[in-house]
């Protein structure tokens, strides 16, 4: 079956929950069509979004470190990356792997087909010797589909495990673990707890790219299932509580309106100021990074920050 069959069914599932629930939510994986995809790289850019920066000066960093652990794996393995996107930071680590004559198939996974070409296209001009297969799915997917007896190190950066609550990161870390027998290695990516002005900066800037790429995703309704959403009637709003490290987006009713969606053969009702939570991105301190892992079966090998603490790349073992 052809994919864009397969991410419209899936599509139709989540909006259907996600908008028929008592708050309304729609899932975050949603932002990331291609014109999202898009804006997400101009939002790596800003000044206010740090996480892109400190975690490609840890990796930077530490690549002898953790060169140092890989080799410690039987050669050659298998590096996994879970939402790759467009691969710009773990391609610092990918060049110095390869200069130094690193036996690896590097396999980025990642939901969008058009983040994963632009990937694949790069890194084969820039490192032709890199062995490189793309898996274009979602995480969950892939994850459920590993096997072999292959050596393992998955990559699973970028904050991206905050886009789990703490409940759902567990299961997912778990599910993880299980792949991790023998030898297997992950490095997981967390946002660490910060000023809270810093980290409400990050997810509302002054450009307004983080709103473009919040309201893309009514554009995506409307452009993949028929929907009539106007684009100037809902505002974004993000959020973050300090106490439970949840940082969450929202898209915000502007007036009582009435939006049909053809493909649902539905009209959904939003009163005014009503919202719709499309993402939590969840900010972790050291205890908690601990205790999940612990939780999950998984063991700390080390841990690698930036200068400021704002972020940290854990590596685990089961
Ligand atoms: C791609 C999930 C890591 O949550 O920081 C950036 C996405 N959303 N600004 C994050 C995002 C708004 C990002 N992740």
């Amino acid at each position: 079956m052809h994919t864009s069959t397969i991410v419209n069914r899936e599509l139709r599932k989540a909006v259907e929950e996600g908008l028929g629930a008592k708050h309304k939510s729609l899932p975050s994986w949603l932002f990331y069509d291609e014109k999202g995809d898009r804006i997400f790289q101009q939002i790596m850019h800003m000044s206010e979004y740090y996480p892109t920066r400190c975690e490609y000066e840890i990796l930077d960093h530490h690549k002898e470190d953790l060169l140092r652990y890989f080799e410690s794996q039987q050669s050659p393995f298998q590096l996994i990356e879970l939402g790759a996107g467009d691969g710009l930071k773990t391609e610092i680590l990918l060049r110095y792997l390869c200069s130094r004559h690193v036996r690896f198939t590097y396999r980025p996974v990642d939901i969008s087909a058009s983040v994963l070409e632009q990937l694949s296209r790069r890194l084969k001009k820039n490192l032709p010797e890199l062995e490189i297969q793309p898996v274009n799915k979602s995480y969950y997917e892939a994850v459920g589909e590993l096997h072999g007896d292959e050596k393992k190190v998955i990559f699973f950066l970028g904050a991206n495990i905050g886009n789990f609550t703490p409940q759902e990161a567990l299961a997912f870390l778990k599910n993880i673990s299980v792949h991790l027998e023998g030898q297997g290695l992950a490095l997981i990516g967390f946002d660490l707890k910060k000023d809270p002005r810093i980290i409400a900066r990050a997810y509302d800037d002054e450009g307004g790219i983080t709103k473009a790429f919040n309201i893309n995703l009514l554009r995506r309704l409307n452009r993949e299932l028929g929907a009539q959403f106007s684009l100037t009637q809902f505002d974004h709003y993000a959020s973050y509580d300090p106490e439970t490290g949840a940082a969450r987006s929202f898209l915000v009713s502007l007036k009582d309106q009435d939006v049909p969606i053809a493909a649902l053969k539905k009209t959904y009702h939003f009163a005014h100021w009503e919202t719709i939570n499309t993402e939590i991105s969840q900010k972790y301190d050291l205890l908690m990074i601990e205790k999940t892992l612990s939780e999950a079966g998984l063991e700390i090998v080390d841990l690698f920050f930036d200068a400021n603490h704002f972020f940290c790349d854990v590596l685990v073992k089961k």
